[in-house]
């Protein structure tokens, strides 16, 4: 068959697997795998270096769909190049248990980088993932041995680009001067609801220009060797991102859809997939027709990426009996296992000698980073802050790529999607830190990291009013509870230094999902640990850091991070007017949720219904641990703006009001 004939061929091929799995699930995007078939037949078939019988392989160039809602495009890709995704899922598209989810779920569908649909997100995980490939290749290529060597490929939409997520990714991009990273734009001037010029009319490339990008216009989006040769010139920049802006028709072959929003979000219907299938010489049945020639083209991937592999596995065994240190960091940054010896500086601290703690976690920081050798990391320009910064871990730059301390700018939704995509890419640990009431400006990529399993850790500083004078803006109220209604993120609010010491080794040891270390700014006294319990119990959520010197506790003080001062000193008052009363130490409501029954009902008693929460955010959701019967000093109001202990003080955080609240349960009011 003629070159051209077998190009059409296979890009009619992914156009109307797409079509027809939309067709059949009632429900999905035709537009957008129609109209971007052809460069995503050339990227796939003629550039990208990958290996479908292995989608793990450390050194495969890395493809993120940014647009996710296309999802029938990756998913006729990884099925026709030979991905174990056979057709009967792609016949399941968008039902109950496939592999075939309405976007892309990372983990779920072999060969799916990251999972993707809320816009914007992909792009920056496609600079995340150039950062690692970056930096990894200045850590263990060698003289005479090329052991990282890819690329990073993003396709994104319009949508993508409208969102300012993508705009600060790829201004930091611009900047780092990520020269493997290419990303072409399905320019279809086409979105959900209308004409993207209802709402867009910059000039992109310019734009990505001005942002220190490389770019590349290809006028008609069905020119395959006008593609190609965008591709090849992307490549062979080595010094900026990419961009290949191409002009798309969405839903191309449609009839009466194509080009227009009817195309983006909506099966064809019957009539009008069947008029695409005549006016692209397309057999009108069976569904889901694979032409022998195309998928025999398609599944040339299976030997040619066999083949990459097999040289690039030679060339790290060369290299691994050549570097054998840098092979066994190699191992453990690929697992995410602490080398051995990694705690063996954790930091001490003297009992009664208040500490923050962010600073406890910077001391932690600067105590383990030496030591494993893949933890990487950095801050929204907030280092003095966060105290994220390890300065032996050097500066992530342009001309320093094997530097660890990642500096973001002010970009934190940015920098949460970029710790997703480091994470995706594989082969490094990673942490971001900004303050704690700039979660918000985070928080659609920590529900991507929580729902694709990523362990991130975000250093949340700043957590409360202690931080003070900078005000209600600055002051977290009711980001605790809405970050406890995440799924799968562990937040730990640890109650001082020592506790902070174990929450980093709880962070750094989870491998399935975010933890969030949420930590003050001002100092919180370290207690003596040898006269109450041990900071190990903040492993297990919650813990008796003390019980009443004598007799049974008739009352429980719950007390979270800065607080937990609080309610210790009010115990002890109590104590004095005869009160027996126990404190409880509670970092994190997700790790005593994952407790036994037994456990939890050692440490808050079902018996004991006098109940006092005291936790410097919203008290909503409280209820659940202090029952019916208990009751929840918080705030319900936005903080203000003075010196922290005023605030503390104002708001009602005082030991004589932990006490009449105390006496009102227990009905001494
Ligand atoms: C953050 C976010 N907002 C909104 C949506 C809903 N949505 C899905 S696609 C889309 C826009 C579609 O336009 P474009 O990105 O150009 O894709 P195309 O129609 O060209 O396929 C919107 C608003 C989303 N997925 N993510
Ligand atoms: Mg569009």
């Amino acid at each position: 068959m003629p070159r051209q004939d077998l190009d059409a061929l296979c890009i009619n091929t992914i156009r109307f697997l797409a079509a027809d799995a939309v067709q059949k699930a009632k429900s999905g995007h035709p537009g957008l795998p129609m109209g971007a078939a052809a460069m995503a037949y050339v990227l796939w078939t003629r550039f990208l270096k990958h290996d479908p019988t292995d989608p793990a392989w450390p050194d495969r160039d890395r493809f993120v769909l940014s647009a996710g809602h296309g999802s029938m495009l990756l998913y006729a890709l990884l099925h026709l190049t030979g991905y174990d995704l056979p057709l009967a899922e792609i016949q399941r598209f968008r039902q109950w248990g496939s592999k075939t989810p309405g976007h892309p779920e990372r983990g779920l569908t072999p060969g799916v980088e990251a999972t993707t649909g809320p816009l914007g997100q992909g792009v920056a995980n496609a600079v995340g993932m150039a950062v690692a490939e970056r930096h990894l290749a200045a850590r263990f290529n060698q003289p005479g041995h090329v052991v990282v060597d890819h690329h990073t490929y993003a396709l994104c939409s319009d949508g993508d680009l409208m969102e300012g997520v993508a705009a600060e990714a790829v201004s930091l991009a611009g900047h780092l001067g990520l020269g493997r990273l290419i990303l072409l734009y399905d320019d279809n001037q086409v979105s959900l609801a209308g004409r993207a010029s209802l709402s867009f009319s910059e000039d992109v490339p310019r734009r990505f220009e001005g942002y220190g990008w490389h770019t590349h216009v290809v006028p008609d989006g069905n020119d395959v060797e006008a593609v190609d040769k965008a591709i090849r010139s992307a490549q062979a920049e080595s010094e900026r991102p990419s961009l290949i802006a191409v002009r798309t028709i969405i839903g191309y072959g449609a009839p009466h859809k194509q080009a227009t929003h009817e195309a983006h979000g909506e099966p064809l219907g019957d009539d009008e997939l069947r008029a695409a299938k005549q006016a692209l010489g397309w057999p009108v049945e069976p569904m889901f027709l694979l032409p022998e020639p195309a998928l025999a083209h398609f599944r040339e991937a299976r030997t040619r990426g066999a083949r990459w592999r097999g040289e690039w596995q030679g060339r790290f065994d060369a290299w691994a009996a050549a570097h054998p240190d840098l092979a066994r960091q190699w191992r453990e940054g690929q697992t995410g296992a602490l080398p051995e010896g990694w705690d063996r500086d954790l930091p001490t601290f003297s009992p009664e000698t208040p500490v923050a703690t962010r600073d406890a976690s910077g001391a932690v920081l600067t105590a383990v980073s030496p030591r494993i050798p893949h933890l990487i990391g950095g801050d929204a320009d907030l280092a003095p802050s966060t105290k994220t910064l390890v300065k032996s871990a050097g500066s992530f730059q342009r001309l320093s790529p094997g530097g660890r301390h990642l500096h973001f700018g002010v970009r934190e939704h940015a920098m949460g999607a970029i710790a997703n995509g480091i994470i995706c890419h594989g082969g490094l640990l990673v942490f971001v830190g900004t303050f704690f009431v700039f979660s918000d400006y985070m928080r659609p990529a920590v529900r991507l990291a929580a729902l694709s399993e990523l362990p991130v850790v975000y250093v949340w500083t700043h957590d409360s009013i202690g931080l003070g004078e900078d005000g209600p803006t600055h002051e977290p109220i009711e980001h605790l509870a809405a970050l406890r209604a995440m799924p799968n993120l562990v937040v730990i609010r640890p109650a001082d230094a020592a506790e902070t010491v174990v929450a980093w080794r709880v962070a750094l040891a989870r491998r399935h999902g975010p933890t969030a270390l949420v930590l003050t700014r001002q100092k919180v006294p370290v207690p003596d640990r040898r006269t109450v319990g041990l900071a190990e119990g903040l492993r297990r959520g919650a813990y008796v850091l003390a019980d009443p010197p004598q007799g049974v506790p008739e009352l429980i003080l719950i007390g979270t991070g800065s607080e937990v001062a609080l309610v210790t000193l009010a115990q002890a008052e109590l104590a004095r007017a005869g009160v027996r009363a126990r404190v409880v130490s509670m970092p994190s409501w997700e790790l005593f949720e994952a407790e036994p029954a037994e456990y939890r009902d050692a440490v808050l008693p079902p018996a004991i219904g006098a109940r006092l929460a005291v936790e410097a955010g919203a008290t909503f959701g409280w209820e659940r641990w202090v029952g019916a019967s208990g009751a929840v000093i918080g705030i319900d109001r936005f903080g203000a703006s003075a010196p922290g202990e005023v605030n503390f003080r104002e708001l009602g955080f005082t030991a004589e009001r932990v006490l009449a609240r105390a006496r009102t349960l227990l009905g001494q009011a």
